[in-house]
């Protein structure tokens, strides 16, 4: 919209203008088109690579591109590492992907996801789903030492008051969630060079100062419509590590979930403790996971009930 001058009797309208937007209220919907929340884990001192789940509900529109802002409460507990897993998540095969944090200490991340680079044909959007699978998975690492006064729980929070900071689009370009309302914005001006009922230069002053025009700007604004769009945040504990607990749960029990877990690490899929120390059970603490902790944890749970000895 252009920029207009008007003399002063318009500056009443303006106002008027002005207090008719302010009073205008999000569109009213039953639920949320969109919603994103963060879950919740646990995790020990010095534990890296803690993976925190995002998920994503969309139930109208298609997803091919979203920035989201993420940011802890608190400093001294955990930092978010650089990156983000997507292996196995919705967005998992996505092109761009791209994270940073705002304040550079990295207790808060904003990552950008884009499923196919400028040009590209958008063929990996995320159709309507429940939230069945994570969106991506947030890694942490958890501070050797966390800061003892800040307490065992950092919150993840989504921030909804910045559009520029939360924004989810549709394959077409459109953004989910949005409302666009007119702003108008009004500068004041006082003539100081007359030519007759002509003024040849206008000097600005604030809106309390004298003036003799008004300049009109009308400018779209996008706010997010917080009727369509919703969020939950997660959160992380730092737990005390519990000898034998490798379940990936730090639920702070041994039983036979964690027996099924060092099975599977030695013998099935070898996928890695997320905190080897507390699988090294065998009292030799020879910094290995093998047999003799399997059959330690074995007499632990089922035999003789013997203590489990780790090096924390
Ligand atoms: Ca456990
Ligand atoms: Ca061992």
């Amino acid at each position: 919209m252009g920029l207009r001058l008007r003399r002063k009797s318009v500056g009443m309208l303006v106002r008027v203008l002005v207090a008719v937007f302010l009073c205008l209220a999000p569109s009213v919907s039953a639920l949320p088109e969109l919603e994103v929340s963060i879950s919740h884990a646990n995790g020990v001192p010095g534990q890296q690579h803690v993976s925190v789940d995002v998920y994503m509900t969309n139930h109208v529109d298609s997803v091919a591109a979203f920035l989201l802002w993420i940011q802890m409460d608190r400093p001294g507990i955990a930092v978010f590492q650089p990156t983000v897993d997507t292996v196995g998540t919705l967005c998992a095969g996505w092109e761009i992907l791209e994270v940073q944090s705002l304040g550079g200490q990295y207790t808060d991340l904003k990552v950008i996801a884009i499923t196919n680079g400028i040009g590209g044909t958008v063929d990996k959007a995320i159709p309507p789903q429940d939230g069945l699978a994570p969106l991506f998975r947030l890694l942490l690492d958890v501070e050797s030492e966390p800061d003892p006064f800040a307490g065992p729980t950092v919150s993840l929070a989504i921030p909804l008051m910045l559009p520029q900071l939360f924004e989810f689009v549709r394959p077409d370009g459109q953004q989910i969630g949005y409302s666009t309302v007119m702003v108008i914005d009004t500068s004041y001006f006082q003539c100081v060079s007359w030519s007759g009922d002509s003024c040849l230069d206008y000097e600005q002053v604030a809106a309390w100062e004298p003036y003799d025009s008004v300049a009109i700007e009308e400018s779209p604004h996008v706010i997010i419509d917080t009727a369509l769009v919703g969020t939950q945040g997660g959160s992380l504990t730092v737990v005390e590590p519990v000898c034998g607990d490798i379940d990936g749960s730090l639920d702070g029990s041994v039983d036979v979930s964690d027996l099924t877990r060092m099975i599977s690490y030695l013998m099935i899929t070898f996928e890695p403790l997320s905190v080897p120390a507390l699988g090294d059970v065998d009292s030799s603490l020879d910094g290995l996971v093998d047999i003799a902790d399997l059959t330690a944890l074995i007499a632990h749970l089922m035999i003789d009930f013997r203590e489990l000895v780790c090096e924390l």
